[in-house]
């Protein structure tokens, strides 16, 4: 519980970069923004549709069937519902 605490203060602090890969359109990215904001936490949106693409997607998860993938510096979080997970406190 502490070690958790600790970690959701340093998203806060923006030591971790946190980056979405999105596409327009997507609910559970939108919810996942949402979910960020809501938190303080900054972020770097990619959507695929606008300066990225879904191949600069796949480079980065090659298993992704889904949008939002959600990475905390080099860690897949996953897509929003793992990243509501990743946030419980
Ligand atoms: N359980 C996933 C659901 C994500 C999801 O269903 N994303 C939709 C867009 S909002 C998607 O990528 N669908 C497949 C597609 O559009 O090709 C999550 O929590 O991120």
């Amino acid at each position: 519980m502490l070690l958790r605490m600790m970690n959701y203060q340093t998203y806060k602090e923006n030591k971790v970069k946190v980056v979405i890969w999105s596409k327009n359109g997507c609910t559970y990215c939108e919810k996942a923004k949402a979910l960020l904001k809501a938190k303080d936490i900054a972020f770097e949106e990619r959507n695929i549709n606008k300066g990225w693409t879904k191949e600069q997607l796949l480079a980065a998860v090659p298993n992704a069937r889904t949008v939002p993938q959600i990475f905390f510096d080099e860690e897949l979080v996953g897509g929003f519902d793992d990243l509501t997970k990743k946030l419980a406190v």
